[in-house]
């Protein structure tokens, strides 16, 4: 089975982030999402309209995600390849480079980001 791992906040979740998820399962058997937790969204400088829970009952829906775990520092991910025996480290380019250094332990992939949606669009949009 090839485990396929990924992380992302997953805020009022669109196409963009579904392609992207749907592309990651396809590079394998089998799907772990990270989901950046309330308070490490804060260190991402990112504020969710949804909190974590909320995310994770979507992310689990999504037929192309089998698992998803707290993601809640930006150091565990090497942790995380090693504890679920990770094959494929896969996010999008907006990262191009950035975790290089999972190389060492898993393939790294990084796939091109949806242009035309953002959740920072939406709620521009919405004016949420
Ligand atoms: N994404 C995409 N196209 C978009 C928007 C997002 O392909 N239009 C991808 C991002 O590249 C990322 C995933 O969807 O791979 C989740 O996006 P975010 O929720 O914005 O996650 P981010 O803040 O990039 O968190 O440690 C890594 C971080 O937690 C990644």
């Amino acid at each position: 089975m090839k485990r396929v791992l990924t992380y992302g906040t997953y805020d009022l979740l669109h196409w963009g982030h579904v392609h992207l998820l749907k592309r990651a399962r396809e590079l394998g058997d089998y799907l772990i999402v990270g989901l950046s937790d309330d308070h490490f969204n804060k260190v991402k400088h990112k504020e969710s309209y949804n909190p974590y829970e909320a995310r994770k009952l979507v992310l689990e829906s999504i037929r192309f995600v089998d698992l998803v775990i707290p993601e809640t520092c930006w150091e565990q991910k090497k942790d995380d390849v090693i504890k679920y025996n990770v094959d494929v480290f896969v996010i999008g380019d907006d990262w191009q480079g950035e975790f290089d250094f999972l190389k060492d332990y898993c393939e790294v992939i990084y796939l091109q980001r949806t242009d035309g949606i953002s959740t920072s669009q939406i709620k521009n949009d919405l004016k949420i």
